[in-house]
């Protein structure tokens, strides 16, 4: 068991990141099998919740001509177009039926605002509004972090990049994450990991 100021941060282990999803992620069910028994470790779980309403702006069926995994530009930079997924209270936002979501202490949701993306449980891709978890942590005690889900390019790199600038000390079990990789992400998500100081197990 490791000590109360540890916990552990399963990101979006949801429906459509797993194979027959919308977006579905190669491999994105083998890991659950392995968060689980990991939650043995921690006294401290949590869990993110990709949650989008229906035309939320990430998805390319909002934008007239685009396809998805074009990059578009938004007020706040540039954002990948994505096949509708995790729309609030779809069969596709709901966690994989495998994972043991009865030990979260929390559930955080996140892109639920029409005209913002957000890949990282800590700020949104305006890279300026909060999510509360970093309030919650902090106010728990929590100072370590370790960082399971899905996708390591994407939502799980921008959570433990932010993590590690807000001072928490963070790992990355690269076992229980898989990718998405489009054009070189995987690469440029360690290096940028690796670069904010994460661990990466
Ligand atoms: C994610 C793309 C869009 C993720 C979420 O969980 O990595 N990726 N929304
Ligand atoms: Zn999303």
């Amino acid at each position: 068991m490791r000590p109360d100021t540890h916990a552990l941060l399963v990101i979006d282990v949801q429906n459509d990141f797993c194979p027959g999803g919308a977006l579905a992620v190669p491999g994105g069910d083998e890991i659950v099998a392995g968060i689980n028994a990991l939650m043995d470790e921690f006294s401290a779980v949590i869990l993110t919740q990709d949650w989008h309403p229906a035309d939320h702006s990430s998805f390319a069926s909002q934008h007239e001509g685009l396809d998805p995994y074009a990059v578009t530009e938004m007020p706040y930079g540039p954002q990948v177009l994505w096949p509708d997924h995790c729309v609030q209270g779809s069969l596709g936002s709901e966690f994989d039926a495998g994972l043991n979501t009865t030990r979260a202490d929390l559930i955080i949701r996140k892109g639920f605002r029409r005209a913002i993306d957000s890949y990282s449980a800590f700020f949104e891709n305006d890279q300026t509004t909060p999510t509360g978890l970093e309030g919650y942590l902090k106010t728990r005690g929590i100072t370590h972090l370790t960082l399971t889900g899905l996708a390591t390019d994407f939502c799980v790199n921008f959570s433990a990049v932010d993590a590690a600038k807000l001072g928490f000390k963070v790992e990355v079990r690269t076992d229980l994450c898989r990718a998405i990789d489009l054009d070189g992400s995987l690469a440029a998500a360690t290096d940028s990991m690796t670069a904010a100081g994460v661990t990466l197990i």
